[in-house]
């Protein structure tokens, strides 16, 4: 199948002939359309961290769903049911033994899963992330058919702009959603006449306000059948000319020459983040009070503002060809049918950017397996934080994207975790240090859900590496007790296996994958040691060691570390040659299962590289082939892009970013989660796919998983043939360095370098390597024959 990659590329480099034509908009920075959208999936998506819309861009009526982050049913409950604690031993001394079938009936007994994990329309205090509601406006005079119809997501100003002829007039509709000014801003130009009404899906009342006023309030259910959290949605009418009235549970604007529609909403969630507001109602009016005192130029230019400083930090396009010009929709049926446009892959990459700033900014929670855009009440896993790659695949380009401030909630929310999870611990464990399982709510919810337990040290990962891509030592220093909590969970959780004398995790399981045992038989997932357990083990404990080195504390933790370290369980090669994923060299349930979990020591962490490991990289090398090709769920192909281009193997991550393409993303852009069935979005896939691209341009990782090595930047590291010229500036390396490139004909033009603090920088280009010591705040230009063979 590698092979059908490869061939492809060929016939993309062969299609690519065809000259490009001019494009008005962007082609990398530009979603657009030429009709209204029927489906979410068809919507112009747009937030600010906190407020979400989705733009249907209807003529007879236009519809905006609404999201605001915290609009969630359950309540904060104790989620602990305290366990017999001698099970725990007996689940560890059934693993040993092998006998996998009776500990997995001894922790369904002993950990009861108290949440309601899985997708259910039950009603349960885990509760669910779901739809704000509706915006409706409905223009009645006016008629279905109209010429020159555009719909447009500009990613650079993050503005939506819906245009079109009708009897001789133009229309034209702008939105946007404002991080300074707290709104979601629409407006309609043109005569306007229209109805305006909010609506949702159940528990919910509108209202008209004053004269200009829609207000839309409204109570959750807390998961017990009573009050939960209380919401107000509000969306006031400015106009010229014309007038606004009053028609029952809608305002009717008549005649009006022009119309601003400003739109705030608030719930009265007291949780770690967010906005703690008590009265919802009077939030909403205040922020509209203040947005209103201010002409709609004057929001929009300070939207525009506040979104540029952190998208025009990066800057991605690759080669355009004669069908990047045409209407995303079509753009990606051509691309389906075989037509060239790698300037795709910078449009969904950028798009990933502009989703990840537009779904989580400091103060505010992160962004959720939907980021902050749901359509349903009765969203699927409940619109919920899932630790076993979802939540932190939403922040894998947080870093080299240069989005730094994009990754503050992840950290509050990890942070918020530490006490119900020091809880969940002593209860379970019995135990020190903090643990949170397989997924969480907004409501601290940290008791068991499925077998995994790595969970905490992948969290832990995002803290250590924004210290390693900023060199922030203030930073590092409040992040770092999470990080020892965290540890201290797990050293007084790991025992000795009795084959090796290695030290493992167990009760656990390898996300998400079961194994048939020799007699033939499917074990259930839950074993001691996954491979997956230690690989993050090494990370956890390596990065600790670091941090506390750095911040000059805790001795004898780090000398425990090491040697803690030291013992975990191998990376270990199967008889089969491939990475093996448990202890012993079982055969996968699912060969070609969607999660790669053994492949965590080649992407996101670094221990294993062609150059440190060769032959474990052999074997990861192995074991992904094994993993497939083809369709698959949009998160894992994400995950694949960023494997195959830590391996290096540049034509099999571009493979996979087509697969994407292809299979995964919606005409608007947003990600598929299965290629076929029911139309659902998980937001990961976007994310996981822009850390893809940006990884087969540029990677700093160090060179080995061993504590004290350095980080090395390499400069196109899998740079495909049919991305023979492109532009990629304001990437972020490790070591607190910005990095541009250019190339043209497959080969690098120019690299400029910006570090942010003096000290020695190694960079490589096609195996050559140049040393030299950076200086803070000077750019250094790099040409491609300055490089020597190291
Ligand atoms: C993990 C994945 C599923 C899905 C869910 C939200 O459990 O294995 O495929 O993405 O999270």
């Amino acid at each position: 199948m590698k092979v059908s990659h490869k061939l492809v590329g060929l016939i993309t480099v062969l299609a690519m002939l065809c000259p490009p034509t001019s494009f008005a908009g962007e082609a990398s920075t530009t979603v657009w359309f030429e009709q209204p959208a029927q489906t979410f999936d068809e919507s112009l998506v747009l937030g600010n961290g906190r407020l979400g819309a989705m733009v249907f861009g209807g003529i007879q009526e236009e519809k905006i769903v609404l999201n605001e982050e915290s609009v969630w049913s359950g309540s904060r409950v104790e989620n602990n049911v305290p366990p017999d604690l001698t099970a725990l031993s007996e689940m560890r001394r059934l693993l040993a033994e092998g006998n996998f079938a009776e500990a997995n009936a001894l922790k369904k007994k002993a950990f009861p899963v108290s949440g309601s994990p899985q997708y259910a329309k039950r009603i349960s205090p885990f509760g669910r992330y779901q739809t704000l509601g509706t915006l409706r406006l409905r223009f009645p005079a006016v008629e279905e058919k109209v010429s020159g119809y555009r719909r447009t997501l500009d990613l650079k100003t993050a503005s939506g702009k819906v245009c079109y002829q009708q009897q001789g007039q133009t229309v034209t509709r702008d939105y946007f959603v404002s991080a300074p000014d707290n709104v979601i801003v629409t407006r309609l130009s043109g005569p306007v006449t229209c109805t305006i009404t909010m609506d949702r899906p159940e528990r919910f009342e509108t209202t008209v306000v004053g004269d200009r006023d829609l207000l839309m309030t409204g109570t959750l259910d807390d998961g017990f059948g009573n009050a939960g959290l209380t919401y107000a949605a509000r969306v006031r009418v400015l106009h010229s000319g014309g007038e606004v009235s009053a028609d029952g549970d809608c305002l009717v604007v008549t005649d009006a020459d022009n119309v601003v529609l400003l739109f705030a909403a608030a719930t009265n969630y007291q949780g770690f983040a967010g906005r703690r507001c008590s009265d919802p109602i009077s939030a909403t009016l205040t922020d509209l009070n203040e947005a209103s005192d201010d002409s709609f130029a004057c929001l929009r230019e300070r939207h525009q503002e506040d979104h540029q400083k952190f998208f025009s930090r990066v800057e991605l396009s690759l080669p355009e060809t004669a069908n990047s010009s045409l209407a995303t929709d079509r753009r990606l049926a051509n691309y389906r049918e075989g037509k060239s446009d790698p300037s795709l892959a910078a449009l969904f990459a950028n798009m990933g950017r502009y989703l990840l700033i537009s779904s989580s900014r400091p103060g505010g929670l992160p962004a959720n397996l939907q980021g902050i855009w749901a359509e349903e009440v009765h969203t699927m896993w409940n619109g919920d934080y899932h630790f076993n790659i979802n939540t932190q695949m939403n922040y894998w380009p947080a870093l080299s994207c240069n989005l730094v401030e994009m990754q503050e909630p992840l950290q509050a929310f990890i942070a918020s975790l530490v006490e119900p999870g020091s809880r969940t611990a002593r209860i379970y464990y019995d135990s020190p240090g903090w643990i949170a399982h397989r997924l969480t709510n907004i409501w601290g919810y940290t008791a068991p859900a499925g077998l995994d337990i790595g969970g905490p040290a992948w969290l832990c990962e995002h803290l250590w590496e924004q210290y390693a891509f900023t060199l922030d030592r203030e930073y590092l220093a409040s992040v770092y007790p999470i990080m020892k909590s965290s540890v201290e969970f797990y050293l007084a959780n790991l025992y000795e296996e009795p084959a090796n004398g290695w030290l493992v995790t167990g009760p656990s399981a390898s996300p998400e994958n079961g194994f048939i045992l020799p007699d033939g038989k499917t074990g259930s997932g839950i074993c001691m040691g996954p491979t997956i357990d230690m690989q993050q083990l090494r990370e956890l404990f390596g990065n600790t060691v670091r941090a506390a080195q750095i911040l000059n504390c805790d001795e004898s933790l780090q000398v425990k570390l090491q040697k803690t370290r030291s013992r975990l369980a191998p990376n270990q090669i199967a008889p089969n040659g491939i990475l093996q994923e448990w202890l012993e060299p079982y055969k996968e349930r699912e060969p070609t299962h969607r999660h790669c979990s053994p492949l965590y020591g080649l992407y996101p962490y670094y221990e294993i590289s062609d150059t440190a490991t060769p032959e474990i990289a052999q074997a990861a090398r192995k074991l992904l082939e094994r993993r497939g090709v083809g369709q698959s769920t949009g998160w894992s192909n994400a995950w694949k892009i960023n494997l195959w281009a830590r391996l290096g193997d540049e034509e099999m991550a571009w493979g996979f970013v087509r697969q994407m393409l292809i299979d995964n993303a919606f005409d608007n852009l947003l990600s598929r989660f299965r290629p076929s069935g029911k139309k659902l979005f998980q937001i990961e896939a976007n994310l996981g796919a822009t850390a893809g691209v940006t990884e087969m341009l540029l990677q700093s990782q160090p060179t080995s998983g061993a504590i004290e090595a350095a980080p090395v930047i390499r400069l196109l590291p899998a740079l495909p043939v049919a991305w023979h010229s492109g532009v990629a500036t304001g990437l972020l390396a490790r070591g607190a360095v910005e990095v541009d490139l250019s190339w043209a004909h497959g080969e690098l033009k120019e690299c400029r370098l910006r570090p942010r603090h003096t000290r020695e920088l190694t960079v490589r280009y096609r195996g050559r390597e140049l040393a030299f010591k950076g200086a803070a705040g000077v750019e250094k230009v790099l040409l491609p024959h300055e490089f020597i063979e190291p």
